[in-house]
This record gives structure tokens, sequence and C-alpha cells, in this order.
């Protein structure tokens, strides 16, 4: 089907290796070939060759699972396994997933597909996949225990069903779920439209992703399974940026974006210079009068957002989640504020103790872009990615929609750096203030206070760069 099938990169042999249990070859004989994929940039779209056309979605750094059509049904091949994921360059995972990576492939199909899938545990305990907001028989749903008994590891399990609506499911384990999905397991599903749909658009660019979190401490691999809040590094498709794929589009391009949260927190996702409609959630699409134009989308714990935007403006535009701790990478986050706090005095005597000690965040965290501290091996560095301006001072759920004229349709490589036209950049300003002329009643409260406190009271704050005290100007 493509040039994926039969890749079976180092990893993935590494990660068959140290799959527990060991699937008969015979049994395996007679099921669709598993295709693995161990490379963790964005695949182009799987153009569809058997059944029925459709426009294929693109995974960021990801990639969708080809099929075997059988007597006119869809085929997949799943396999559960422990992989190694890098998230970032020079920041590999051991994580758990499907079929070479975390999280597994995309599988698509069309509206009125009959579908099967093949599940194979390499998991050392049972496992089960639940298909997220699928219409199907109770007994395809997936849930051990209610649905059906748990996947022993090395057997496979056969799930079949038609997928009846169109929209944006997802799949994960319904089996020690907390293990199992802090450890990566989970996919996205895409069922397009059969023929044209009154409610779903067609689009040129339609992308995809998964937001998930994981708890690594910097220096080791394996993400801790008990966190339940307190992740350190939040991740698109288990990437962080600077691992991020940008999201490359073609000046006028419709742009669809579906995003699935399988953390345990909420993420409003943020998008710079455009305003999207939400055409799409997890119950299929929207009434086309309740879409509202916004710039940020807040994605619940479970749930699907599918946004639709023209991408009529040029340039870099940044696209991330907006809490900022969810662009930050792994960090302890018991750290006191140090901003303002004049550590002179305290770091002349820790120097004649330990010679390399360093103040940290005397003037915001900022500083720590440029900073080469010494990091244990395999870790992902704080905040790190390099723009043509500088340290872009994030990391984490951040990437870049980059809007371009000369981009070719079909062509999703990174076009490099915006070009802003002169003139057009911020720049410093070298003049003088004016004076405002202010308005008598400026800072008054819309009423007057009944009494006045005793004294005025003011809270002294040192400013970040000065070497002389003083407080904040008013
Ligand atoms: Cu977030």
């Amino acid at each position: 089907m493509s040039s994926r099938r039969n890749f079976l990169g180092r990893a993935g042999v590494a990660a068959a290796a140290v799959g527990i249990s060991a699937v008969s070859k015979v049994a395996m004989a007679a099921l669709p070939e598993p295709v693995i994929q161990t490379q963790p940039s964005t695949m182009p779209p799987l153009v569809p060759d058997t059944g029925r056309p459709y426009n294929p979605v693109v995974t960021l750094n990801g990639w969708t699972l080809p099929w075997r059509m059988n007597s006119g049904v869809k085929e997949f091949h799943l396999v559960a396994e422990p992989v190694v994921r890098e998230m970032a360059p020079g920041f590999r995972a051991h994580l758990w997933g499907y079929n070479g990576q975390s999280p597994g492939p995309t599988i698509e199909v069309v509206e009125g597909d009959r579908v099967r899938l093949f599940v194979t545990n390499k998991l050392g305990e049972l496992t089960s996949i639940h298909w997220h907001g699928q219409r199907l028989p109770n007994g395809m749903d997936g849930v051990t225990g209610l649905n059906q008994p748990g996947i022993p590891p090395g057997k496979t399990y056969v799930y079949e069903f038609v997928a009846r609506r169109p929209g944006t499911f997802m799949y994960h384990p319904h089996a020690d779920e907390m293990v199992q999905m802090a450890m990566g397991m989970m996919g996205f599903w895409v069922t397009h439209p059969k023929g044209k749909h009154p409610l779903i658009d067609e689009v040129d660019r339609d992308f995809c992703f998964l937001l998930n979190a994981y708890d690594i401490d910097p220096g080791s691999y394996t993400p801790k399974i008990m966190t339940m809040l307190d992740f350190n590094l939040w991740s698109w498709n288990s990437r962080i940026f600077p691992g991020i794929d940008p999201l490359v589009v073609r000046h006028m391009d419709k742009v669809r974006i579906r995003i699935g949260n399988l953390t345990m927190t909420n993420h409003p996702i943020h998008l710079h210079g455009h305003e999207f409609l939400i055409t799409g959630t997890d119950g299929g699409p929207t009434p086309r009068s309740t879409r509202l134009y916004e710039v940020t989308t807040d994605v619940a714990v479970g749930q699907m957002r599918q946004i639709d935007f023209l991408a009529d403006e040029e340039g870099d535009w940044a696209f991330h989640c907006h809490k900022s701790h969810h662009t930050m990478n792994a960090m302890g986050h018991n750290v006191p504020t140090m901003i303002g706090v004049d550590h002179r005095g305290v770091a002349r005597q820790i120097i004649k103790l330990i010679p390399d000690y360093m103040v940290m965040g005397e003037r915001g965290m900022k500083d720590m872009t440029e900073m080469e501290m010494p990091l244990p091996d395999n870790t992902a560095p704080m905040m790190a990615g390099q723009g043509p301006f500088g340290a872009v001072g994030m990391g984490g759920m951040f990437s870049v929609v980059k809007v371009r004229k000369n981009q070719k349709r079909g062509d999703y490589g990174d076009p490099g750096w915006f070009a802003q036209p002169p003139g057009t950049t911020a720049y410093e300003f070298t003049g003088s203030l004016p004076d405002p002329a202010r308005f008598k009643a400026e800072g008054a409260g819309a009423m007057p206070a009944v009494s006045r406190p005793a004294q005025d009271i003011e809270v002294k704050i040192r400013k970040p760069t000065g070497g002389h005290g003083g407080h904040a100007g008013h």
C-alpha cells in the first residue's frame, strides 16, 4: 500500500524484542500483516487506494494505519506493545503503544464501512480497546469485565462493527486504564462522510492530534503511572515542543484541525492570527446555527474538538495550549517564586561551598532558555526552541501554523521562517515619551469608599534589574 509497509526500524526491533509475550507464528499468519512505524516525523496523508474515496487527514508527528480489504471488510491489525518514542530530539521515552508508536496509528474509514480490527496483545498484562464515541454493538465496546474478557498476553482478539456515523473518535484500553493510558496507549480514529455532507465542509488540509501527558523524572525513561495531576510533560501525540512539527498550510487554504484530549485536565487550545469555528465535537458535526468564531477552544478531558478556519493571513502563527504550565517541559513544580528576591549575599556564601551554584529565576525564568545548565542524560530541556528572533521560551503543547502563499498544494514540507515584509515587525522605540493628558477621574472607583483606611499601605517590591533596591514607581 505504501513504502511504510514492512518498515521496521531499529527501535521497532528493540520494542518487539522486549515484548514479554510471544505470539505464535501460526496464529499470526492468517492475520493482516501488522504494519510497524517507528519514525516520529509527520507522515504524508495516506491516500486510499481501495474502498470508498475520501480526503485523508495528516496526523501530527504520526501516521495512518494501512488496511487490507477482505470481501468488502476493511481489516486493520493493531499490536499493543512496549515502544520507544522520541518525544523531542535527544529525549526518548519508554512507553506502551501500538505498532511501534505512542500514540498508535490513526485509523481512517468511511461512514458505512464494515471494519474488522485484530488486536494482538504483546504486553505482559491484559488489555482491551474501547472505541471512544462510536455507535457499535455492546459486545464491541471494549470495557474489560463488562463487555468482554480482557485480552490475555500473547492473544489476538477481533472487533467488528460498522462505522455508522461520520466524525472524529479516539481509541484506548479499558483494562488497567490508569497504567496503560499513563504509558501512552491511545490513538485517533476518523470516520469520513460518505459523499457530500450538509454539515461537513470539504477542506484543503485536515490535521489531527491527541493531547496527552506524562510524568517522567529528568534523567529517567519510563513514566510514573500513579500521577494524577502533576505531570511534567504536556504533549501532542507524545511529542513536546520543539519536537512538534509545524502545521504547514497554503495561503487561503480551508484548514481543519481535530484535537482529542486523553489527559486528566482540560486544555484551552489557542490559535494566533485567525478566527476559527468549532465544526465538530464528540457527538459529530455541529449545527451551523451553533457555530461561533473563537480564537481559543477548551478541550475537556475525554473530549474532541474539530475547528475549521480560512488561512488568509500569511505568517508563522503560534498555536498552543493557553495554560502556561503546559508550554513548559520537565521541571519540578515546587519552586518558590524568586522574582525580585535579591540573592547576592546568599549566593556569595553558597559559592564558597559549591563553586557551580547558580541562582535561578531572579529576573523571571526566561534566562533559563539561554542558560546551558548541565542536565541529566535523557532530559527534555525545560524550554527550548530557537526562532528567527531568538529563543522561544516555551515547550510542551506548542507548535506553529505556517501560512505561505508559495506553498504547493499537498506539500507539508517546512518552508522555514516567515519573511516579514519590511516595516511590519515590532521595533524598539527610541524617541521621548509624550506626557499624556489625564482625566481627573482616572483611577477613581465606580463609587466613593465609605471610609478610608487608617493609613496608606504600599507593598514594596524590588525591581528585578535594580542594583539599588527601591520600590516600583507608580
Ligand atoms: Cu494544556
